[in-house]
């Protein structure tokens, strides 16, 4: 009860802030895109999800914050010239793609931001499951033109069936694979099936976590459609985000 008044006190006055992360192509550098991640300005700190997620989803404060960080980010963009075909991607949970202003949100962020934005809904792997009541809503959602992504692809435990049966576009790939990539490990060769997999399966795969230019050297040669990591770029605020994207656009 105390923490859930303290998080929703932080979101009323505005506290919870999205910093975006670009999306990058393995070929020619450009962003693609950018996944949405939420921080909390505390005073002088910016905090990390991992510190507070639990007590915001505890909160019951997420779908709220979730509907906050989606106005902002697309009120913040929408000055910016966007490439045509730019993903914008949003962390939500199985329980949030049942909200019923979702459809609306994603409505209003192309009005906005222009059709040629593709809004991109990210799912963890281990909450798929969940999915096969939402049916309905998420048809809503594809109709309006957002796309899903499996976000942690390779460390959930589900059956692989629901790829095919949840018209899913694309698959995050976990960063633990991409960092066994210099590493001679056995999660190399889990990452060369999940990106086998992807391909033939027609999804699209971005790889998450690219630290090194090795990395990317080996992502690109495999094929690998988007990446993403504090090589290119760290997660920053809407505001450097704009300010840089010409330049990388
Ligand atoms: O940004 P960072 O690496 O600290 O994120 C840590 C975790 O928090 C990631 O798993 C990310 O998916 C999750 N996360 C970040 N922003 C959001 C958000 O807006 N909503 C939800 N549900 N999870 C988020
Ligand atoms: O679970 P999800 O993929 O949504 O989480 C993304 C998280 O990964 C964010 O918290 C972001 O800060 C973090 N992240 C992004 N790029 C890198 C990277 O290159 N290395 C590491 N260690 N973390 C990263
Ligand atoms: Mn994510
Ligand atoms: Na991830």
């Amino acid at each position: 009860r105390a923490a859930g008044e303290v998080i929703e006190r932080a979101r009323a006055r505005g506290e919870f802030v999205p910093y975006l992360q670009p999306l990058v192509s393995p070929l020619s550098g450009r962003w693609l895109g950018a996944e949405v991640l939420m921080r909390w300005h505390d005073g002088d700190h910016v905090l990390a999800p991992g510190a507070f997620i639990a007590a915001v989803e505890q909160s019951g404060c997420l779908g709220a914050i979730t509907r906050d960080l989606m106005a902002a980010t697309t009120t913040g963009l929408a000055g910016a010239r966007l490439p045509e075909g730019f993903h914008l991607a949003f962390n939500v949970t199985a329980t949030q793609l049942a909200d019923p202003a979702l459809p609306g949100m994603c409505r209003a962020l192309r009005e906005r931001l222009g059709d040629a934005v593709v809004p991109v809904l990210e799912l963890t792997e281990r909450e798929t499951f969940d999915l096969a009541g939402h049916g309905g809503q998420l048809a809503e959602l594809f109709a309006l033109g957002v796309e899903l992504a499996i976000d942690d692809f390779g460390t959930g435990q589900s059956s692989l069936s629901y790829l095919s049966e949840l018209h899913v576009h694309t698959l995050k790939i976990d960063r633990a694979f991409v960092d066994s990539i210099e590493r001679d490990s056995l999660g190399k060769v889990v990452l060369d099936a999940v990106i086998e997999l992807g391909q033939r399966l027609g999804l699209k795969l971005v790889a998450e976590g690219v630290e090194t230019a090795a990395q990317r050297d080996y992502l690109a040669a495999a094929g690998v459609d988007v990446l993403q990591g504090y090589f290119f770029a760290r997660p920053m605020p809407l505001s450097d985000f704009v300010r840089q994207l010409p330049a990388h656009a």
